[in-house]
This record gives C-alpha cells, sequence and structure tokens, in this order.
C-alpha cells in the first residue's frame, strides 16, 4: 500500500465517522429506543446495528479490496483491517447519557496507521496518522506534561471482562499511589482525552481492539505512550491496556499491572 492509498483512507475515516455520529445522535434523541442485553452490562441497540451498518457499506462501496472487524458484526484479521467501535459507550448511549463516540481505525501491515474517534454530542472529532500527528476539530494536540501521580487525572475503565475484585484492587492501588481516578464509559474517549491532556492516563484491564485501535494511533501520535495492546492476540482476543502522559507512562504501568 502507497501513501496515497492511506491518506485516501484518513480522509475518508474522518468523514465516516461524522456521518455515523449523525446516525448515532438521531436515534438518541429518540428514546423509545429499544435496548437488548449481550451481557451484564453490555447493552446493544438498534442504533449500534444501523450505524455499524452503515460504516460497513460505506467501506464496502470504497475500499471493497479491505476487510472489517467490528464489535457488532464481528470479523477476522487481514492484511487490509478497519476496526470498527459503531458506538463506544454504548451503556451510556442506552439510558441517554451523552457521552458516546463513533471509533474507526485502519490496520495494515501489523499496525494502526490511522484513527477517527467522533463525538457528535460534543462535535469532537479526533483523528491521527501514524507519522503525520494528531488532531482535535484539524488543531495539533499534544498528550500532557504531568509527571506526578499526585497531579495526574486517569480513568480506570471497568467491565465484566475481568473479576470484580481484580478492578477494585486496580482502583485501590491508583488511589494509593496519588492518582484521581474516574470511570466514566467509553475507552474511545477516555484515550482521546489522554492524547488532548485533559486528562493523564487511561487504564483497563481488558478491552477489545475496537475499543481502543483508533485510540491508540491519536495517543501515541499525540506525544502519549502506550502498552503494546496488539501483542500475542490481542487484535482477535483483546488485551490490558494502559495508555498515559509520557512521564507517567511507566509508573501507571507499573501499578496498573502489579498483581494482574
Ligand atoms: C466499552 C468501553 C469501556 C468498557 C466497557 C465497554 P462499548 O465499549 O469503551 O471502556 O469499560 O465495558 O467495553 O461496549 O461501549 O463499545
Amino acid at each position: 500500500m502507497i501513501e496515497k492509498d492511506i491518506e485516501r483512507r484518513f480522509v475518508f475515516a474522518a468523514d465516516l465517522a461524522r456521518e455515523a455520529g449523525r446516525c448515532a445522535v438521531r436515534y438518541f434523541r429518540d428514546r423509545s429506543l429499544a435496548v437488548t442485553m449481550k451481557g451484564q452490562n453490555d447493552p446493544v441497540t438498534a442504533a449500534d446495528l444501523e450505524t455499524d451498518q452503515l460504516i460497513a457499506r460505506r467501506i464496502a462501496g470504497q475500499f471493497p479490496e479491505d476487510r472489517i472487524l467490528s464489535e457488532e458484526s464481528g470479523g477476522n484479521p487481514a492484511d487490509r483491517l478497519w476496526i470498527v467501535d459503531p458506538i463506544d459507550g454504548t451503556l451510556n448511549f442506552a439510558r441517554g447519557i451523552s457521552r458516546f463516540a463513533v471509533s474507526i481505525a485502519f490496520f495494515w501491515n501489523g499496525t494502526v496507521v490511522l484513527g477517527a474517534i467522533y463525538d457528535p454530542i460534543a462535535d469532537e472529532m479526533f483523528t491521527a496518522r501514524r507519522g503525520g500527528g494528531a488532531f482535535l476539530n484539524g488543531s495539533p494536540i499534544r498528550a500532557s506534561a504531568i509527571s506526578e501521580p499526585k497531579s495526574a487525572l486517569v480513568e480506570a475503565g471497568y467491565s465484566l471482562k475481568r473479576p470484580l475484585a481484580d478492578y477494585h484492587a486496580l482502583v485501590g492501588r491508583l488511589l494509593e499511589a496519588g492518582y484521581n481516578v474516574r470511570q466514566v464509559g467509553s475507552a474511545a474517549l477516555g484515550l482521546a482525552e489522554v492524547a488532548c491532556g485533559r486528562i493523564d492516563g487511561y487504564c483497563e484491564l481488558h478491552l477489545a481492539s475496537w475499543d481502543v485501535a483508533a485510540g491508540l494511533v491519536l495517543v501515541e501520535e499525540a506525544g502519549g505512550r502506550t502498552s503494546d495492546f496488539f501483542t500475542d492476540t490481542g487484535l482477535t482476543d483483546g488485551n490490558f491496556l494502559v495508555a498515559a502522559a509520557p512521564a507517567l507512562q511507566a509508573h501507571l504501568h507499573e501499578v496498573a499491572e502489579r498483581e494482574r
């Protein structure tokens, strides 16, 4: 794949994330939305499914040679792979809480080469291209310069993919280390906020690749540091994640990973 092929996909990804975000918002405003549970605290709505189908149609129309791995329609590894979470923060979305985003990334030759995360309520478009920097609504963004845990705000994402006791222990270690900790339900937006310096780190004991793929390239292109999410079977089975401001990454990773 050559430079212009990646550039075309980069421009396409942001436009598609915006179109998909507008589709999701139409449902968000309709509080009669049917919600079904894939598992405990793991909802799916007609908005997830329609947004996912819209994204799949647009990719198939523009890049028929590419493949897709999506939270809602699955998929398999491929050399040219779109990694899609049509609505990240579905629990918030289903409850009428306006913290959710469309997350679209393109994985090629073993690495994420571009990503777009769109928050349609705040109208914030986060984009990054490998080697080309990270942006919020077209303006360059940088991870924070915070170096002290006692000055840092981090998010510790939670899901039932790991035992509740492990999450309790994680939050306890973070608090004891001096971090201010929050949990607001969207890994994609949490990673976007690490990239623009609103928060100083994000960690979660287990996430899927579609939750994090776009956010990882954003954080890295904004000068942040990330754990090696795609090692082993991270792409297909998910993995542990730490992403942070450069001066915090080593400490946050050590605290988050201890006794895992
Ligand atoms: C969510 C993540 C969140 C995690 C939730 C869920 P979804 O993604 O963004 O950080 O804690 O369990 O995985 O399911 O809303 O796309």
